[in-house]
Protein backbone atom coordinates (compact mmCIF):
# COMPACT_ATOMS: atom_id res chain seq x y z
CA UNK A 1 0.00 0.00 0.00
CA UNK A 2 1.42 3.82 0.82
CA UNK A 3 4.72 2.52 2.21
CA UNK A 4 5.08 0.25 -0.37
CA UNK A 5 5.02 2.51 -2.81
CA UNK A 6 7.61 4.49 -1.39
CA UNK A 7 9.62 2.28 -0.27
CA UNK A 8 9.67 0.84 -4.21
CA UNK A 9 10.44 4.81 -4.69
CA UNK A 10 13.23 4.48 -2.57
CA UNK A 11 14.75 0.94 -4.12
CA UNK A 12 14.74 2.22 -7.73
CA UNK A 13 16.55 5.63 -6.75
CA UNK A 14 18.95 3.32 -4.99
CA UNK A 15 18.91 0.57 -7.97
CA UNK A 16 19.57 3.87 -10.26
CA UNK A 17 22.91 4.80 -8.20
CA UNK A 18 24.08 1.37 -8.22
CA UNK A 19 22.70 0.57 -12.26
CA UNK A 20 26.34 3.08 -12.95
CA UNK A 21 28.60 0.60 -11.22
CA UNK A 22 28.58 -1.91 -13.92
CA UNK A 23 27.66 -5.20 -12.20
CA UNK A 24 24.65 -6.29 -14.28
CA UNK A 25 25.12 -10.44 -13.78
CA UNK A 26 22.04 -12.51 -13.78
CA UNK A 27 22.55 -13.06 -9.89
CA UNK A 28 22.43 -9.60 -9.18
CA UNK A 29 19.77 -9.50 -11.13
CA UNK A 30 18.03 -12.20 -9.27
CA UNK A 31 18.71 -10.18 -6.06
CA UNK A 32 17.05 -6.79 -7.22
CA UNK A 33 14.08 -9.08 -8.25
CA UNK A 34 13.94 -10.56 -4.99
CA UNK A 35 14.43 -7.11 -3.06
CA UNK A 36 11.64 -5.55 -5.42
CA UNK A 37 9.05 -8.50 -4.30
CA UNK A 38 10.48 -7.82 -0.83
CA UNK A 39 8.99 -4.57 -1.05
CA UNK A 40 5.57 -5.47 -2.13
CA UNK A 41 5.14 -7.05 1.45
CA UNK A 42 2.10 -5.85 3.65
CA UNK A 43 3.36 -4.78 7.24
CA UNK A 44 0.97 -6.18 9.65
CA UNK A 45 1.87 -5.11 13.58
CA UNK A 46 -0.01 -7.69 15.61
CA UNK A 47 -0.23 -6.87 19.38
CA UNK A 48 -0.54 -9.99 21.30
CA UNK A 49 -1.73 -9.70 25.24
CA UNK A 50 0.92 -11.86 26.46
CA UNK A 51 2.45 -15.44 26.76
CA UNK A 52 0.46 -16.45 29.76
CA UNK A 53 -0.58 -20.28 28.85
CA UNK A 54 -0.19 -22.75 26.20
CA UNK A 55 -3.08 -21.54 24.35
CA UNK A 56 -1.24 -18.22 23.84
CA UNK A 57 1.70 -19.44 22.89
CA UNK A 58 0.61 -21.95 20.22
CA UNK A 59 -1.35 -18.98 19.13
CA UNK A 60 1.56 -16.61 18.50
CA UNK A 61 3.25 -19.28 16.95
CA UNK A 62 -0.02 -19.69 14.48
CA UNK A 63 0.22 -15.84 13.56
CA UNK A 64 3.99 -16.26 13.08
CA UNK A 65 3.77 -19.08 10.62
CA UNK A 66 0.98 -17.60 9.10
CA UNK A 67 2.47 -13.99 8.31
CA UNK A 68 5.76 -14.63 7.15
CA UNK A 69 8.12 -13.23 4.82
CA UNK A 70 7.38 -15.74 2.41
CA UNK A 71 3.79 -15.35 1.99
CA UNK A 72 4.63 -11.63 1.53
CA UNK A 73 4.00 -9.72 5.02
CA UNK A 74 6.26 -8.23 7.23
CA UNK A 75 5.06 -8.89 10.92
CA UNK A 76 5.96 -6.91 13.82
CA UNK A 77 5.04 -8.56 17.29
CA UNK A 78 4.68 -7.04 20.29
CA UNK A 79 3.96 -9.08 23.69
CA UNK A 80 2.18 -7.04 26.02
CA UNK A 81 3.26 -8.86 29.37
CA UNK A 82 -0.87 -9.06 30.07
CA UNK A 83 -0.89 -5.66 30.57
CA UNK A 84 -3.48 -3.72 28.40
CA UNK A 85 -1.17 -0.34 28.99
CA UNK A 86 1.38 -2.24 26.80
CA UNK A 87 -0.80 -3.17 24.44
CA UNK A 88 -1.83 0.33 24.23
CA UNK A 89 1.92 1.64 23.79
CA UNK A 90 2.03 -1.05 20.86
CA UNK A 91 -0.76 0.15 18.75
CA UNK A 92 0.39 3.72 18.96
CA UNK A 93 4.27 2.52 17.85
CA UNK A 94 2.58 0.75 14.98
CA UNK A 95 0.66 4.11 14.33
CA UNK A 96 3.35 5.86 14.32
CA UNK A 97 5.51 3.14 11.49
CA UNK A 98 2.54 3.63 9.23
CA UNK A 99 1.61 -0.14 9.80
CA UNK A 100 -0.72 -1.47 6.33
CA UNK A 101 -3.14 -3.39 9.50
CA UNK A 102 -3.02 -3.59 13.09
CA UNK A 103 -4.38 -6.99 14.64
CA UNK A 104 -4.97 -6.71 18.24
CA UNK A 105 -5.89 -9.72 21.15
CA UNK A 106 -6.88 -7.75 24.00
CA UNK A 107 -6.42 -8.61 27.05
CA UNK A 108 -9.49 -6.75 28.52
CA UNK A 109 -12.25 -5.95 26.92
CA UNK A 110 -12.90 -1.91 27.89
CA UNK A 111 -10.39 1.22 27.67
CA UNK A 112 -9.73 0.94 23.99
CA UNK A 113 -11.70 3.86 22.18
CA UNK A 114 -9.34 6.33 22.64
CA UNK A 115 -6.36 4.65 20.93
CA UNK A 116 -8.47 3.07 17.93
CA UNK A 117 -9.93 5.94 16.97
CA UNK A 118 -6.81 6.86 17.01
CA UNK A 119 -6.13 4.30 14.15
CA UNK A 120 -9.40 4.56 12.21
CA UNK A 121 -7.67 8.36 12.24
CA UNK A 122 -4.73 7.11 10.76
CA UNK A 123 -6.71 5.01 8.24
CA UNK A 124 -4.94 1.89 9.81
CA UNK A 125 -7.92 -1.69 9.41
CA UNK A 126 -7.67 -3.09 12.94
CA UNK A 127 -8.44 -6.57 12.93
CA UNK A 128 -9.00 -7.95 16.51
CA UNK A 129 -8.61 -11.55 17.12
CA UNK A 130 -9.18 -13.58 20.52
CA UNK A 131 -11.11 -11.68 22.91
CA UNK A 132 -13.15 -8.31 21.92
CA UNK A 133 -13.38 -4.71 22.84
CA UNK A 134 -16.45 -3.03 24.42
CA UNK A 135 -16.61 -0.25 22.24
CA UNK A 136 -20.10 2.00 21.83
CA UNK A 137 -18.44 2.24 18.17
CA UNK A 138 -18.01 -0.72 16.19
CA UNK A 139 -16.58 0.95 13.05
CA UNK A 140 -13.51 1.61 15.03
CA UNK A 141 -12.46 -2.05 14.26
CA UNK A 142 -13.13 -4.42 10.74
CA UNK A 143 -14.09 -7.56 12.42
CA UNK A 144 -13.21 -9.81 14.73
CA UNK A 145 -12.35 -13.82 15.01
CA UNK A 146 -12.00 -16.22 17.76
CA UNK A 147 -14.18 -18.73 19.56
CA UNK A 148 -17.92 -18.50 21.23
CA UNK A 149 -16.48 -18.53 24.73
CA UNK A 150 -20.10 -18.23 26.79
CA UNK A 151 -20.90 -21.77 23.92
CA UNK A 152 -17.62 -23.52 25.30
CA UNK A 153 -19.08 -22.98 28.87
CA UNK A 154 -22.84 -24.05 27.90
CA UNK A 155 -21.23 -27.42 26.44
CA UNK A 156 -19.08 -27.86 29.50
CA UNK A 157 -21.84 -27.74 32.32
CA UNK A 158 -24.02 -29.39 29.91
CA UNK A 159 -21.80 -32.07 30.40
CA UNK A 160 -22.03 -31.74 34.07
CA UNK A 161 -25.02 -32.26 34.39
CA UNK A 162 -25.56 -35.24 31.99
CA UNK A 163 -23.17 -36.75 34.24
CA UNK A 164 -24.46 -36.19 37.69
CA UNK A 165 -27.79 -37.20 35.77
CA UNK A 166 -26.01 -40.42 34.71
CA UNK A 167 -24.23 -41.25 37.92
CA UNK A 168 -27.48 -40.54 40.39
CA UNK A 169 -25.70 -37.20 41.68
CA UNK A 170 -28.14 -34.74 43.03
CA UNK A 171 -27.96 -31.13 42.40
CA UNK A 172 -27.02 -29.94 46.00
CA UNK A 173 -24.56 -32.62 46.35
CA UNK A 174 -22.66 -29.73 44.15
CA UNK A 175 -20.17 -27.62 45.43
CA UNK A 176 -18.47 -25.39 42.97
CA UNK A 177 -15.09 -23.39 42.89
CA UNK A 178 -14.63 -21.26 39.63
CA UNK A 179 -10.56 -20.68 39.10
CA UNK A 180 -11.44 -17.40 36.79
CA UNK A 181 -9.42 -16.16 33.86
CA UNK A 182 -8.13 -12.73 33.75
CA UNK A 183 -10.50 -10.60 35.12
CA UNK A 184 -12.64 -8.64 32.14
CA UNK A 185 -10.94 -10.14 29.48
CA UNK A 186 -14.30 -12.01 26.84
CA UNK A 187 -13.07 -15.21 27.43
CA UNK A 188 -13.62 -15.17 31.52
CA UNK A 189 -16.79 -13.48 30.95
CA UNK A 190 -18.58 -15.52 28.55
CA UNK A 191 -16.90 -18.75 30.78
CA UNK A 192 -18.15 -17.05 34.21
CA UNK A 193 -21.50 -16.58 32.71
CA UNK A 194 -21.94 -19.79 31.12
CA UNK A 195 -21.29 -21.36 34.57
CA UNK A 196 -23.51 -18.80 36.56
CA UNK A 197 -26.29 -19.28 34.57
CA UNK A 198 -25.89 -23.02 34.58
CA UNK A 199 -25.62 -23.25 38.74
CA UNK A 200 -28.51 -20.98 38.82
CA UNK A 201 -30.91 -23.45 36.46
CA UNK A 202 -29.87 -26.45 37.91
CA UNK A 203 -29.66 -25.24 41.86
CA UNK A 204 -25.37 -26.13 42.37
CA UNK A 205 -23.56 -24.30 44.65
CA UNK A 206 -21.02 -22.16 43.72
CA UNK A 207 -18.52 -21.90 46.56
CA UNK A 208 -16.43 -19.14 45.11
CA UNK A 209 -15.33 -17.49 42.43
CA UNK A 210 -11.53 -16.50 42.65
CA UNK A 211 -9.22 -15.13 39.34
CA UNK A 212 -6.27 -17.24 38.90
CA UNK A 213 -4.90 -14.80 35.37
CA UNK A 214 -4.86 -18.07 33.07
CA UNK A 215 -1.50 -19.23 34.45
CA UNK A 216 -0.64 -22.68 35.92
CA UNK A 217 1.19 -20.77 39.14
CA UNK A 218 -2.10 -18.71 40.04
CA UNK A 219 -3.98 -21.73 39.57
CA UNK A 220 -1.75 -23.03 42.28
CA UNK A 221 -2.27 -20.67 44.23
CA UNK A 222 -5.71 -19.76 44.17
CA UNK A 223 -6.76 -23.60 44.64
CA UNK A 224 -4.24 -24.05 47.62
CA UNK A 225 -6.01 -21.11 49.46
CA UNK A 226 -9.53 -22.43 48.81
CA UNK A 227 -8.69 -25.60 49.95
CA UNK A 228 -7.81 -24.43 53.12
CA UNK A 229 -10.91 -21.86 53.71
CA UNK A 230 -13.13 -24.84 52.46
CA UNK A 231 -13.48 -28.25 52.88
CA UNK A 232 -16.63 -29.47 51.24
CA UNK A 233 -14.99 -28.56 47.55
CA UNK A 234 -16.01 -31.26 44.77
CA UNK A 235 -15.39 -29.73 41.70
CA UNK A 236 -12.80 -27.35 40.49
CA UNK A 237 -14.03 -25.30 37.18
CA UNK A 238 -10.90 -24.10 35.76
CA UNK A 239 -11.11 -21.14 32.87
CA UNK A 240 -8.26 -22.82 30.84
CA UNK A 241 -5.88 -25.78 31.05
CA UNK A 242 -3.27 -24.15 32.80
CA UNK A 243 -4.65 -23.27 35.84
CA UNK A 244 -5.92 -26.01 35.69
CA UNK A 245 -2.79 -27.91 36.19
CA UNK A 246 -1.58 -25.93 38.93
CA UNK A 247 -5.15 -26.69 40.69
CA UNK A 248 -4.87 -30.58 40.24
CA UNK A 249 -0.73 -29.97 41.77
CA UNK A 250 -2.29 -27.76 44.48
CA UNK A 251 -5.38 -30.83 45.18
CA UNK A 252 -2.82 -33.66 44.69
CA UNK A 253 0.12 -32.11 47.26
CA UNK A 254 -2.71 -31.53 50.00
CA UNK A 255 -3.47 -35.04 49.71
CA UNK A 256 -6.30 -34.70 47.42
CA UNK A 257 -7.66 -37.42 44.64
CA UNK A 258 -8.94 -35.64 41.41
CA UNK A 259 -11.36 -37.64 38.69
CA UNK A 260 -14.90 -38.35 38.33
CA UNK A 261 -16.14 -40.07 41.20
CA UNK A 262 -17.02 -37.16 43.49
CA UNK A 263 -19.86 -39.16 45.82
CA UNK A 264 -16.36 -41.12 46.84
CA UNK A 265 -14.12 -38.04 48.06
CA UNK A 266 -13.22 -37.48 44.55
CA UNK A 267 -12.36 -33.64 43.31
CA UNK A 268 -13.80 -33.63 39.76
CA UNK A 269 -11.80 -30.88 37.71
CA UNK A 270 -12.88 -29.46 34.71
CA UNK A 271 -11.67 -26.97 32.07
CA UNK A 272 -10.87 -25.33 28.39
CA UNK A 273 -8.86 -24.91 26.08
CA UNK A 274 -7.54 -28.76 25.36
CA UNK A 275 -4.52 -27.26 23.64
CA UNK A 276 -1.16 -28.79 25.43
CA UNK A 277 0.09 -32.05 25.75
CA UNK A 278 0.19 -32.28 29.34
CA UNK A 279 -3.44 -31.47 29.48
CA UNK A 280 -4.91 -33.99 27.33
CA UNK A 281 -3.06 -36.53 28.81
CA UNK A 282 -4.77 -35.69 32.12
CA UNK A 283 -7.74 -35.83 30.48
CA UNK A 284 -7.10 -39.07 29.20
CA UNK A 285 -6.48 -39.96 32.39
CA UNK A 286 -9.37 -39.08 33.97
CA UNK A 287 -7.44 -35.91 36.15
CA UNK A 288 -8.87 -33.47 33.73
CA UNK A 289 -12.68 -34.86 33.63
CA UNK A 290 -14.13 -32.88 31.01
CA UNK A 291 -12.35 -30.39 28.62
CA UNK A 292 -14.72 -27.67 26.50
CA UNK A 293 -11.62 -27.13 23.14
CA UNK A 294 -10.79 -23.53 22.44
CA UNK A 295 -9.07 -23.35 19.30
CA UNK A 296 -6.20 -21.23 18.88
CA UNK A 297 -4.48 -21.13 15.54
CA UNK A 298 -5.97 -18.10 14.01
CA UNK A 299 -3.21 -17.09 12.27
CA UNK A 300 -4.94 -18.47 8.76
CA UNK A 301 -8.06 -17.16 9.63
CA UNK A 302 -6.43 -13.34 10.61
CA UNK A 303 -4.66 -13.86 7.00
CA UNK A 304 -8.07 -14.59 4.94
CA UNK A 305 -9.30 -11.95 6.70
CA UNK A 306 -6.60 -9.68 5.39
CA UNK A 307 -6.34 -10.64 2.10
CA UNK A 308 -10.38 -10.02 1.97
CA UNK A 309 -9.57 -6.99 2.93
CA UNK A 310 -6.94 -6.46 0.63
CA UNK A 311 -9.15 -7.16 -2.39
CA UNK A 312 -11.56 -4.53 -1.43
CA UNK A 313 -14.00 -7.18 0.22
CA UNK A 314 -15.94 -6.54 3.37
CA UNK A 315 -15.77 -9.87 5.73
CA UNK A 316 -18.03 -10.87 8.29
CA UNK A 317 -17.63 -8.39 11.25
CA UNK A 318 -17.57 -11.76 13.63
CA UNK A 319 -16.07 -14.82 12.92
CA UNK A 320 -16.34 -17.84 15.24
CA UNK A 321 -14.30 -21.20 14.92
CA UNK A 322 -16.08 -24.35 15.79
CA UNK A 323 -14.96 -26.09 18.73
CA UNK A 324 -15.25 -29.89 20.45
CA UNK A 325 -15.65 -31.38 23.46
CA UNK A 326 -13.24 -33.92 25.33
CA UNK A 327 -13.90 -36.41 27.65
CA UNK A 328 -12.76 -40.16 28.79
CA UNK A 329 -15.18 -40.43 30.99
CA UNK A 330 -18.13 -42.62 28.45
CA UNK A 331 -21.17 -41.88 30.90
CA UNK A 332 -21.65 -38.83 28.60
CA UNK A 333 -21.76 -39.32 24.35
CA UNK A 334 -23.13 -36.03 23.61
CA UNK A 335 -24.61 -32.59 24.84
CA UNK A 336 -27.40 -30.64 23.04
CA UNK A 337 -26.51 -26.53 23.33
CA UNK A 338 -29.02 -24.42 22.05
CA UNK A 339 -30.42 -27.24 19.74
CA UNK A 340 -27.17 -28.55 18.71
CA UNK A 341 -25.62 -31.73 19.16
CA UNK A 342 -21.98 -31.98 20.24
CA UNK A 343 -20.63 -35.48 20.21
CA UNK A 344 -18.06 -35.88 23.57
CA UNK A 345 -14.46 -36.68 22.06
CA UNK A 346 -12.00 -39.14 23.09
CA UNK A 347 -8.64 -36.88 23.77
CA UNK A 348 -5.98 -38.47 21.67
O1 LIG B 1 -8.43 -19.98 26.93
C1 LIG B 1 -6.43 -19.09 27.84
C2 LIG B 1 -5.64 -17.90 27.46
O2 LIG B 1 -8.48 -15.79 25.40
C3 LIG B 1 -9.17 -17.89 24.58
O3 LIG B 1 -6.62 -16.97 27.05
C4 LIG B 1 -8.13 -17.13 25.27
C5 LIG B 1 -7.76 -17.66 26.63
C6 LIG B 1 -7.38 -19.12 26.69
O4 LIG B 1 -4.76 -17.47 28.35
O5 LIG B 1 -5.66 -20.24 27.98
Amino acid sequence: MKKAIYVTTMLLLTLALFAGCGSSSANEENKNETEASQVNRITVGFSQLGAESDWRNTNTESMQNAFTKEAGYNLIYKNGQQKQANQITAVRTFIQQDVDYIVLAPATETGWDTVLSEAKEANIPVILVDRRVDTADKSLYSCWVGSDFELEAKKLTAWIKNYTIKRGIAPGELHIVNIQGTMGSTAQIGRTRGLANAARENHWEIISETSGDFTEAKGREVMAALLKRFDNINVVYCENDNMAIGAIDAIESAGGHVGGDIMNGDIMVVSFDGVNKESLEYCKEGKISCIAECNPLHGPRVKALIEALESGNTPEKFNYVDEKIYSSIEDVISVVVDGEKYEVEKPE
